[in-house]
């Protein structure tokens, strides 16, 4: 991808994201999660098919059979260069619906068929930041182990170390594991993107994420974190007795079962990620009413250059 192309892609990510933090806005803590979802993704899509792309979603709202708007296959764009699209129109609908922490709309671009394309079903999660050695953590590690491993390459104690799990039941020994060894524990109730990305900001003071969540979102998450020189591992998570699971899989192309995942491996080239902010969360701010004006903030990060970007939007009245 050109220097000149990325920014042109730049612009249309920051654009999608924007419009659909923007649509779903009055929805906000109505808890009506399919409306708020729904007008996120409606706007995505018709930012997206205005672009001049020839884009095709290998992350979406679902399967063709069972999703009307952006679903699995679906081409979007007036046509031009050939282009990989991944979206979560809106990443935590609870969150929305309810006022929580952390919703966002999400999307990732990349060249054709460089994005893995996740089924929709859990993956086993871990990710660090930027400025560590390969194989510093590693997805067949106890988590004790990884906060070791990661306290001695940072040079700080275990007890310095601060590791992002989503609050859930299933990540109970997890938590313990964590604990163990005296490391800290921030929970998120909702929203492992966001959860994965803190680990690439330093405000947050969060070095690890650790978890099961969406395939599809660990993804996205991937894509952002590939720009900071981040580490991320994924393994899907068959469950039993579900040959259902399988067969989707196989539909997608995935064809190891058991394979652990490189951030290279689910993201092969460059991405360009845009978030923007729907709820207030520690990444980004809802868009708030500013002089009567909506304003919006939108993260973008860019492999090619290995830039981040917060962009503050005053939108038009
Ligand atoms: C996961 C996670 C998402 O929802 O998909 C989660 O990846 C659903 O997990 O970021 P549970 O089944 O445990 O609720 C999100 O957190 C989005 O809200």
């Amino acid at each position: 991808m050109s220097a000149d192309f990325v920014e042109t892609l730049v612009s249309l990510a920051a654009n999608v994201t924007r419009n659909a933090a923007l649509a779903c806005r009055d929805l906000i803590g109505k808890g009506d999660k399919k409306s708020a979802d729904g007008a996120a993704t409606d706007a995505m899509r018709n930012t997206l098919n205005a672009a001049a792309i020839s884009g095709e979603v290998v992350i979406g709202e679902g399967e063709m059979d069972e999703a009307p708007m952006l679903y699995i296959g679906e081409k979007v764009g007036t046509g031009g260069a050939a282009i990989d699209i991944a979206v979560d129109p809106l990443e935590g609908t609870t969150p929305a619906a309810e006022n929580g922490v952390g919703a966002m709309c999400v999307l990732a671009i990349a060249p054709r068929g460089t994005l893995l394309n996740a089924p929709d079903m859990y993956m086993d999660k871990l990710a660090i930041g930027g400025g560590y050695s390969e194989n510093t953590v590693s997805l067949t590690a106890t988590p004790a182990d990884n906060v070791l491993a990661l306290a001695k390459a940072k040079g700080v104690s275990p007890q310095e170390i601060n590791v992002c799990v989503l609050k859930r039941d299933r990540h109970k020994e997890i938590v313990a594991s964590v604990r163990s060894v005296g490391a800290k524990v921030t929970f998120i109730t909702d929203g492992d993107v966001g959860g994965v990305l803190s680990v690439s900001d330093p405000e947050t003071e969060i070095d690890m994420y650790l978890g099961s969540g969406g395939a599809p979102e660990g993804v996205l998450a991937a894509a952002a974190l590939k720009a900071v020189g981040g580490q991320m591992f994924g393994r899907l998570m068959f469950e039993l007795e579900e040959d259902a699971q399988k067969k989707r899989a196989e539909k997608l192309g995935i064809t190891d079962f058991d394979k652990i995942y490189t951030i290279n491996d689910m993201v092969k080239g460059h991405a360009i990620f845009a978030a923007t902010g729907v709820t207030d969360g520690n990444l980004l701010s809802r868009v708030k009413k500013i002089n009567g004006r909506l304003v919006s903030e939108t993260l973008i990060y860019e492999t090619l250059t290995g830039s981040v970007q917060k962009i503050l939007t005053r939108h038009p009245l």
